[in-house]
């Protein structure tokens, strides 16, 4: 094949896409404003983890398939995955998105295809990306073809989903759906949805919503459930066999750059009408106050608490939103001495000071799990208990699977026994 693709944004989709295309045969250009992103994926290496991305990489950077540049060079298509953060007023941040837009047009040529994958509210395609093309003297759907297909991957599957997820492809006209939805079909192996933009836009954040709003379902139950005494975990567990139900599992919170994000890009678009969606979000936002309060149940002020996990969720090195932050913000904000062990995360990845196992585990009062991480479903409960002064686990994410009379478990279904547990408070 003889296409040439060229990605804006190098990062955790960016890249992969990048990798993926290339692997399949296109040319491809990657682009990043960071010089040591461009100079790590030129040597063949990634600045991310994820499984099985270094080997992908290096084989196509050495087949001459993949290069990187700090600025964008012509090509047939154009991907954009460059982030949408949120604003201090969480309303979405469109700066990087408008300006990739705009640092194509110097080497857009006619019948070209720009494809927007990041992340961006309703009608971002149509009313910002458009106008920009159209300023540089292109016609929509005559010269440059323009489309929104929205990632969908989950971390750490990142390069299987890639390959295997349905895609959605929403285009400004039906030429342009046509033109992106060609430029996927070369390797998707599910199916390639052709749409509008604003279809495609606001499905993708209803995706993330529906799990977020069903995340604060659970949430709330596990308050409720708590105040009256009932296993919310049991609860879940019997709902959950009911044929058209799908409750999902409580935590400490929402984290990650999506779930926790895109609701509030649908708030900002119709805040009267997005009540429940802004009520979720509240609902998920509390859980860190909500573990920290319980956690204060049964540690003396000043006393030590052992943290495993920091990541938004479990078996990914990514901090982005994660409530593990949050939770260890409260509970040091109440004036506990806080320890903390996340074998995921790199030290420079945090301010926090990180321990390893044993050290965490020295002198605490209570051990707090806040990511499922898979190494500590099978933590050695008798060695916890030895090092720990309390030995007491408190596990928000109900991912242990030892139990042992050396310690005293708890997790959100029976957290109400933490009211009448605690010999350190007496
Ligand atoms: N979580 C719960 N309870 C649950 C499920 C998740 O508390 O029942 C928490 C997790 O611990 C984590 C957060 O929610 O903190 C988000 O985790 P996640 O696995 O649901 O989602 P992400 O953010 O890693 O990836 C999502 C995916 N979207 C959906 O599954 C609908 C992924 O497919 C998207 O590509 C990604 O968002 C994105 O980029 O939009």
């Amino acid at each position: 094949m003889d296409k040439t693709l060229c990605v804006i944004g190098l990062g955790y989709i960016g890249l992969p896409t990048s990798v993926i295309f290339a692997e399949h045969g296109w040319n491809v250009t990657g682009v990043d404003i960071n010089k040591t992103v461009v100079d790590t994926l030129n040597d063949g290496r990634v600045h991310i983890k994820e499984n099985g991305l270094d080997e992908m990489a290096a084989r196509v950077v050495t087949a001459g398939r993949l290069h990187a540049r700090l600025k964008p060079v012509a090509a047939d298509v154009f991907i954009i995955a460059v982030p949408t953060p949120h604003t201090d007023d969480l309303s979405a941040d469109l700066s990087y998105v408008e300006s990739a837009v705009r640092s194509l047009v110097p080497v857009l040529a006619k019948g070209n295809t720009i494809i927007i994958e990041s992340t961006i509210p309703p009608r971002t395609t149509r009313d910002i990306a458009k106008p920009i093309l159209h300023a540089a003297g292109f016609n929509i759907g005559e010269d440059l073809y323009l489309a929104h297909c929205p990632e969908r991957v989950l971390p750490g599957r990142i390069l299987t989903e890639l390959v295997e997820n349905n895609r959605i492809i929403g285009g400004i006209d039906d030429r342009s759906t046509n033109m992106a939805a060609d430029v996927y079909r070369t390797f998707v192996k599910g199916k390639v949805l052709e749409t509008d933009a604003e279809s495609a836009e606001m499905s993708k954040l209803m995706e993330n919503t529906y799990r977020d709003v069903n995340i604060a379902l659970a949430n709330e139950m596990t308050k409720i459930a708590t105040e009256l005494n009932i296993d919310a975990l049991e609860v879940i567990r019997l709902a959950n066999e009911h044929p058209r139900v799908n409750l999902h599992q409580p935590g400490p919170g929402v984290g990650g750059h999506c779930l926790a994000i895109d609701p509030y890009f649908i708030i900002e678009k119709s805040p009267e009408q997005a009540k429940l969606i802004r009520k979720a979000r509240e609902v998920n936002e509390s859980m860190p106050m909500f573990v920290a309060s319980q956690v204060q149940k049964v540690v003396r002020p000043g006393g030590k608490i052992a943290v495993f996990g920091l990541a938004y969720k479990g078996n990914i090195d990514d901090l982005r939103e994660s409530p593990a932050l949050k939770v260890v913000k409260e509970l040091a904000d109440f004036g506990f001495d806080i320890q903390i062990y996340d074998p995921w995360i790199r030290q420079e990845q945090t301010m926090l000071p990180l321990m390893d196992r044993a050290e965490t585990l020295d002198g605490a009062e209570a051990l707090l799990i806040l990511t499922d991480h898979a190494l500590f479903k099978q933590l050695d409960m008798k060695e916890v208990a030895e090092k720990m002064h309390q030995p007491l686990v408190i596990d928000t994410k109900n991912c242990v699977e030892t139990r042992s009379e050396h310690v005293q478990y708890v997790n959100f279904g029976n957290l109400h026994e933490l009211n009448a547990c605690c010999p350190a408070k007496q």
